[in-house]
């Protein structure tokens, strides 16, 4: 991360999540796109910030729960406190909290890395044991540019790095799909903890260290996940969890919903019905932070 040099003697700085070098006021990384906002922070905090990177299928919630998240923690919820870094930190928490407050989920996330969200956040939990600051660095990822990478590897090079970097990772699953019966929710979760498996490439006989939290998502629509997640996992995702016991040595279970109820609208041109758009009538956050809690005491 330190400054370096060129051979024409221009100033230039690594990129903070590969590592290459860019011209010192470049935007976005020439090579992975992260921001290179992230790096100048960094140097100014003299620190290497901690990743936490937050994965799962399009659609499963991933920017509704990091931005309640970023926003419980500015809120000092369970005693956090968080300052964040630079108003480019702050833009995915406004939009998922604008949208919902008028009734709307948040957009899809383009799948384009420099449209990403990345929330770069100073935190610390002002009680208990651990009180150290953590630099964080929480970037919001579409579902679709992390299938693309499982299913054909080096495509988005920036999601391999990042995950090589994180320090803990929150691999969202969609509980009301697993509820269902249906098996996609099951069959991504393996894809993506057997990408995991592969980039770190540890011996067979040697379990992965990082500290991955499964959590739960849209529990609201199958409340027994709140009672018992790891259960729900083992009954409902039961190649998701077989895995996670041969190869994960710090994995946890979590359930998390960010609604209270919600409401469909039918619409379309001509009285055909050409799409069904889900209205959030109320948040009613529930299990937004105990994984983040989890993730933070165990990195
Ligand atoms: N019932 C319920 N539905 C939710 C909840 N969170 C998200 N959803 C639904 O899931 C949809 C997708 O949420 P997003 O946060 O945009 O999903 P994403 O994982 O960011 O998707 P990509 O950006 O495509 O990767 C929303 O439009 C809602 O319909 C929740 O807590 N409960
Ligand atoms: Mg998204
Ligand atoms: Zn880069």
């Amino acid at each position: 991360m330190k400054p370096v040099f060129s051979t024409n003697q221009q100033p230039q700085v690594r990129c903070l999540i590969c590592d290459s070098a860019n011209s010192q006021d470049a935007v976005v990384c020439g090579e992975c796109s992260a921001p290179m906002a992230l790096v100048h922070d960094a140097l100014a905090q003299g620190r290497v910030p901690q990743i936490v990177s937050v994965i799962g299928e399009s659609n499963v919630g991933k920017s509704v729960y990091l931005g309640f998240l970023l926003d419980m923690l500015s809120r000092r919820a369970h005693d956090f406190e968080a300052i964040p870094r630079g108003a480019y930190s702050i833009d995915l928490q406004q939009n998922v909290v604008a949208s919902m407050t008028s009734r709307r989920f948040p957009e899809k996330t383009p799948m384009e890395p420099d449209r990403w969200n990345w929330a770069c956040y100073q935190a610390r939990r002002s009680t208990g044991r651990k009180s150290r600051w953590y630099d964080l660095v929480m970037p919001d990822l579409a579902g679709e540019s992390l299938a693309a990478e499982i299913a054909s590897p080096h495509t988005f090079r920036v999601i391999r790095n990042l995950l090589l970097k994180s320090s803990g990772t929150m691999l969202l699953v969609d509980a009301a799909l697993a509820a269902d019966g249906e098996s996609r929710p099951d069959f991504f979760a393996l894809k993506m903890m057997s990408y995991i498996d592969s980039i770190f490439q540890t011996r067979r006989e040697q379990k992965i260290a990082i500290p991955i939290a499964i959590v739960l998502c849209k529990s609201d629509h199958c409340p027994e996940c709140f009672d018992n997640p790891r259960r729900f996992v083992q009954a409902n995702l039961n190649r998701l969890w077989n895995l996670c016991e041969s190869r994960f040595a710090s994995i946890e279970y979590f359930a998390c919903s960010a609604v209270g109820s919600v409401a469909y609208v039918a619409g379309g041109d001509g009285g055909e019905v050409d799409y069904v758009r889900p209205v959030p009538l109320h948040t009613s956050l529930q299990g937004i932070i105990e994984p983040f809690e989890w993730l933070i005491d165990n990195i």
